[in-house]
């Protein structure tokens, strides 16, 4: 019975951790805004597992920020409109620029984290969206494990012990021992609370069973998508929805500086990059004329925008067979492994780190090594960049705002109504991707981020000079932190 019993506990006391590749790796938002007059550099670190805490830290460059607060509120419909108290973010004493905090994100979806700063010019706002997704479910640990199955055994067998010398000996006069009939009641009484205990075991058992995997239904899951070329060279993508909430819908995609989705097809070696923009053609199929390119094996990431502010990446793949490629047009762009001499990064001698914010900065530099005056915008903004593993489990597509999507900040802003900041550095132009400035854009770069985990890296960096868009690719080590 026992033995039973204790097989029983282990069942319940284990969850079943369901373990998904994570779609691309880099959920940490890093940005590079301004809150009214003061620029800050955010990260928030979403949880990854939800309702849980997500990390907030928030460094003023200006050195005139007194206080932050923040607070988390869901990106769009009613629930933006009203925040709740904010939470007073703890200045470092070591450092009283950086501010830290953590905040409850409660379910999955387009959350944001409203970011007010008050300081000797004024107080200003900004919304950092945060996509909150869960990655996974929480794996016991060992420790705990064990101690909750001992808990258990000795509440069971606690139990009966007392049912059955409460049937055995309640009745007995003072002094006596029981006898034969007596330990008989006393047994029969320990056989019914041990079925009780089964009973109670086996639906506490389906009730922890049924709780995780309706969680494990809400674990992430992102978009997959198949791929087709045709004998002419269109590559055909259709999305599919593998189930996940219920808000996510696939007839929703907003455009992202321009475009409704941005397709960054790699070769395996990293050394070929095709940045790409195809077209929706019905509802969740997306068509593009494939650029010349040789015959192979190639990964595909799709970003998109949902008109929540969730943004996601489909990851695929796709064989190309030999096809007559066109010439790019617009705004798509090729790279291939010639050397790009005239982009250079721009870097300390400080060995990157996982989960640390860095500025990644990059110079253009004319045919004379001169810093380039004819930079433009390309998509509306200064510059791309592409951060993926040399495994190419890890992607993300950042700008000099950051990592947040431009469609995502821009559903945030108008969030802040009135308090809206004018100053993020991208903002006036992303209404018009297109846009041209007669004054040159300064020959550096720079964009927030940090890797998610050690590895090796390659860099991809777009900027438009004359015209042209230019890429440089370069690779960077990241060491891991543990060692
Ligand atoms: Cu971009």
């Amino acid at each position: 019975m026992s033995r039973t019993v204790g097989r029983l506990l282990v069942v319940m006391a284990i969850v079943c951790p369901i373990t998904l590749a994570a779609h691309v790796g880099s959920p940490d938002v890093f940005l590079d805004a301004a809150a009214g007059p003061y620029r800050l550099l955010v990260t928030v670190r979403p949880p990854h597992a939800i309702p849980g805490v997500a990390d907030v830290e928030v460094r003023s460059t200006t050195g005139d920020v007194q206080e932050i607060q923040i607070v988390p509120l869901p990106l769009t419909g009613p629930g933006a409109q009203f925040a709740p108290v904010a939470d007073r973010a703890t200045r470092s004493s070591a450092d009283p620029q950086l501010f830290t905090g953590h905040l409850w994100m409660m379910t999955a979806g387009a959350w944001q984290v409203r970011i007010t700063a008050a300081g000797g010019r004024g107080t200003g706002s900004l919304a950092v969206p945060v996509p909150t997704l869960p990655q996974s479910t929480l794996a016991m640990s060992g420790a705990l494990r064990a101690l909750l199955l001992g808990l258990m055994l000795i509440l069971a067998f606690g139990f009966v012990a007392v049912v059955s010398a409460v049937a055995r000996e309640a009745t007995l006069a003072a002094g006596t021992s029981p006898d034969t009939a007596d330990r008989r009641r006393g047994r029969i009484a320990g056989g019914v609370a041990a079925c009780v205990v089964m009973v109670v075991v086996l639906l506490g058992n389906s009730w922890w069973g049924a709780e995780a995997s309706q969680y494990g239904r809400y674990v992430y899951r992102p978009l997959a998508a198949t791929t087709t070329v045709s004998a002419n060279g269109w590559l055909a993508l259709a999305l599919h929805d593998p189930g996940w909430i219920a808000s996510r819908r696939l007839d929703d995609f907003v455009a992202d500086h321009g475009h409704l989705m941005h397709l960054f097809v790699v070769s395996p070696a990293l050394d070929r990059l095709w940045h790409l923009h195809p077209a929706e053609t019905a509802t969740a199929a997306f068509e593009q004329r494939l650029p010349e390119m040789p015959e192979g094996h190639y990964e595909l990431f799709a970003d998109l925008v949902h008109a929540t502010g969730v943004s996601e990446t489909v990851v695929t793949q796709l064989d190309v067979p030999e096809v007559h490629g066109t010439a790019l047009t617009g705004d798509d762009s090729v790279f291939t492994s010639d050397p790009t001499a005239s982009i250079g990064w721009v870097h300390d001698e400080r060995p990157l780190v996982p989960k640390r914010l860095t500025m990644f900065t990059f110079r253009v530099d004319d045919a004379s090594g001169q810093p380039a005056t004819d930079l433009e915008l390309y998509m509306g903004m200064p510059g791309h960049a592409i951060f993926i593993r040399r495994d190419r489990q890890i992607f993300a597509h950042v700008h000099p705002a950051g990592s947040a999507s431009m469609a995502a900040l821009a559903i945030g802003r108008r969030g802040l109504g009135a308090n809206v900041s004018d100053a993020v550095r991208t903002d006036e132009v992303t209404s018009d991707p297109h846009a041209h400035r007669a004054a040159a854009l300064p020959a550096t770069v720079s964009f927030p981020y940090g890797f998610p985990a050690a590895g090796d890296y390659r860099i991809f960096v777009q900027v438009k000079r004359s015209g042209r868009i230019v890429t440089g690719a370069f690779d960077a080590y990241v060491e891991s932190t543990g060692g």
